[in-house]
């Protein structure tokens, strides 16, 4: 496990409100319980637990999003959850967060993003890089650590890029508002979108009009495709091209054989295909059929919080379920860079970091 939190990698799937400490969602839902909002003791119990099913982690969200949905804390935990990636020896973040309004507290989904935005700028134990490559003067290639490599003594430096997600649960012009918003964002480090939500909810149509003005427009795709059975959607989501798609769990012959042919990368998010119960076990996960036929994957961990996990766990399991060695591990977190959607600079700067740590791990 040292080993494997030593390896710089790369992150790409990860919800911001999914990847809280629980210390910290403790802390918040002990003040709100204080001010009557909520029952502690009730939360307390549904916080710490660890099994959940899809549905019940879906419930989770709704009462994450009471105890989180405000300015001040929507920096805190933008914050804390880079630092967590960063000290783990994540040096590439990206992050999504669903755009929030609440009218109650004044909160538009640019404001929720601004707060967001703050959390990246907050003082904090990290270096974080988030504006465009070619804006920013701190390539973290240029200030690689010198003595210990990624071992922990000098300050971590992360690249974290933003993707906008349009909830299941949204219109088309709600999806169109965050789309936009994205678009007014890319000097912030915004990049990309993501479909994602309960997939029980919604229809795809939906969401169509707002993912092609975005792709258009030169944003990244990427959706949360057959975490369900739904052949017909997930047909549909294969044909639209999207750069990368997460979970790709029910899926028939010809979706598999559409998948590997089209080349689109996979976020493979083991624990939390586990703990929804989307994949009876890890011997059956989809992980070693892709892996085997050289498919593009990138390890992540979802909701890192949520599923009490971390990217090195992930490559953990990886290695212990599938007989993963210390090269072939390597191998796969270095390729995950390919697969970002920050321009080509942070992508050789990647490649450099990946490439000077060779020695420092022994390979
Ligand atoms: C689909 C998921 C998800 O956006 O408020 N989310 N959507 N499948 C999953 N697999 C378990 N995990 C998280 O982060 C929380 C939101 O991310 C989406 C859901 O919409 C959830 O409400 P943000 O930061």
């Amino acid at each position: 496990m040292e080993w494997l939190v030593s390896m710089p990698k790369v992150e790409v799937h990860a919800h911001l409100n999914g990847s809280i400490r629980d210390s910290t969602l403790l802390e918040l839902a002990k003040a709100l319980g204080e001010k009557g909002v909520i029952d502690f003791s009730e939360v307390e119990h549904v916080v710490l637990k660890n099994d959940r099913s899809l549905a019940e982690v879906f419930k989770l969200f709704d009462l994450i999003h009471i105890l989180t949905t405000d300015h001040m804390t929507v920096t805190r935990i933008t914050k804390e959850v880079i630092e967590d990636f960063a000290s783990e020896n994540v040096v590439y973040l990206e992050l999504r967060t669903t755009p929030k309004r609440n009218d109650s507290i004044g909160m538009t989904k640019r404001s929720y993003m601004e707060a967001v935005v703050k959390g990246l700028k907050a003082d904090s134990s990290v270096d974080v890089v988030f504006t465009p490559y070619a804006e920013d003067a701190r390539s973290l290639v240029n200030s690689l650590p010198t003595n210990d490599g990624y071992n922990g003594k000098t300050r971590k430096k992360i690249y974290v890029r933003l993707l906008l997600s349009i909830d299941r649960r949204e219109t088309t012009a709600a999806a169109m508002e965050t789309v936009m918003l994205a678009l007014e964002m890319r000097h912030l480090g915004v990049v990309g979108i993501d479909l994602s939500g309960n997939p029980l909810v919604g229809e795809w149509a939906t969401y169509v009009p707002a993912l092609k003005f975005a792709r258009d427009l030169g944003l990244h795709i990427t959706l949360h495709c057959g975490e369900v059975p739904n052949r017909p959607e997930v047909q549909a989501m294969l044909d639209f091209l999207p750069q990368r798609i997460g979970h790709a769990i029910f899926f028939e012959e010809e979706d598999w054989r559409k998948l590997k042919s089209s080349k689109i990368p996979v976020e493979i998010c083991l624990t939390s295909n586990i703990r929804t119960l989307s994949v009876p076990s890890l011997d059956v996960h989809h992980f070693a059929d892709l892996y085997n036929a050289k498919h593009p994957l990138v390890l992540c961990t979802d909701d890192s919080g949520v599923f009490s996990t971390s990217v090195s766990n992930e490559y953990k399991i990886a290695t212990s379920t599938f007989g993963l060695g210390k090269r072939e591990i390597f191998e796969l977190a270095k390729s995950a860079a390919e697969f970002i959607f920050a321009d080509d600079g942070v992508k050789e700067d990647l490649r450099k970091i990946f490439d000077s740590a060779v020695k420092n791990l022994g390979l």
